[in-house]
């Protein structure tokens, strides 16, 4: 959906929209709030984030895991400017929807990157987290949702992300169990995230999806930033901060990151 240039400029959506972003959450699963980052920011971040995930593709992946993971390249973010930026961790139209849906209590549960290196295949049908209680026959109200912010233009060319609308709400299916999901999945809608840089997605976690492959010669790269409602305060993933970051974050970020742990500088 498009915001108003008054409400991108006031930094809040106003209550017809905010509604509607919410309610578009919860039908569909996601949310695409449309160009609404500056995009000198968007490309001063690919810039760094490129260079970050090059190093460490070269230093830190394994050959193997890559190629396993078909040229699909998962690093967590690491948490010093441009990631940690306001424009990303708090951003106040992701917040708004987010606070709306999983209520003021969310908190952000780790941070990455997903990037489709050219040459990537197809990843595997999943979604990003199983259901607590899967023995209930309808789904429960969010509780995990993931910001992406793509950094390029994501289209076909480049392998944007292919989604499931509605598959949130699926409960009758073993999640992990990738081959049943793409049979299933052949007779549901799929919608690639074909959107332009500086937009925003916001995701519902159990929405079944996956990379696609990237034949272009361009690193197709979004931040995947994880919040949840604040029960949910165990995740292994979350991401170490260094106290300085964290001293130098804002309030909210503060607030927003208040679960995660921190290292002192000197042991870093
Ligand atoms: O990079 C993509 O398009 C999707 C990656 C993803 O969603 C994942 O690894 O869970």
């Amino acid at each position: 959906m498009r915001l108003t240039t008054e409400e991108i400029e006031a930094g809040a959506m106003s209550p017809e929209n905010l509604a509607l972003a919410a309610r578009t959450l919860h039908d569909v699963g996601y949310v695409v709030l449309e160009e609404i980052l500056p995009i000198d920011w968007v490309n001063r971040t690919r810039a760094q984030c490129d260079a970050d995930i090059a190093e460490f593709v070269a230093k830190e992946l394994k050959p193997e895991v890559h190629a396993e993971r078909a040229g699909h390249v998962s690093m967590l973010a690491p948490m010093h400017a441009p990631y940690t930026d306001p424009i990303a961790v708090e951003n106040p139209f992701a917040l708004q929807v987010m606070e709306e849906a999983l209520g003021k209590s969310l908190y952000c549960m780790f941070y990455n990157t997903n990037t489709a290196y050219p040459g990537s295949m197809y990843q595997r049908l999943h979604r990003d987290i199983y259901l607590p209680f899967p023995e209930l026959k309808h789904a429960l109200p969010v509780y995990m949702v993931v910001v992406n912010i793509p950094l390029v233009d994501f289209t076909l060319e480049n392998g944007s992300t292919e989604v499931y609308p509605g598959t949130h709400l699926i409960t009758d299916i073993d999640p992990a169990d990738s081959q049943k999901l793409l049979e299933r999945a052949q007779y549901l809608p799929a919608v690639r995230t074909n959107i332009k840089a500086g937009s925003v997605v916001v995701r519902d976690m159990r929405v079944w999806h996956r990379g696609m492959p990237n034949p272009s010669d361009m690193v197709r790269t979004m931040l995947a930033i994880v919040y949840g409602r604040g029960f949910w305060m165990t995740d292994p993933r979350m991401n170490q901060i260094p106290r300085s970051t964290f001293d130098a974050f804002s309030e909210k970020s503060k607030h927003l990151f208040r679960h995660s742990p921190l290292v002192e500088d000197a042991e870093i």
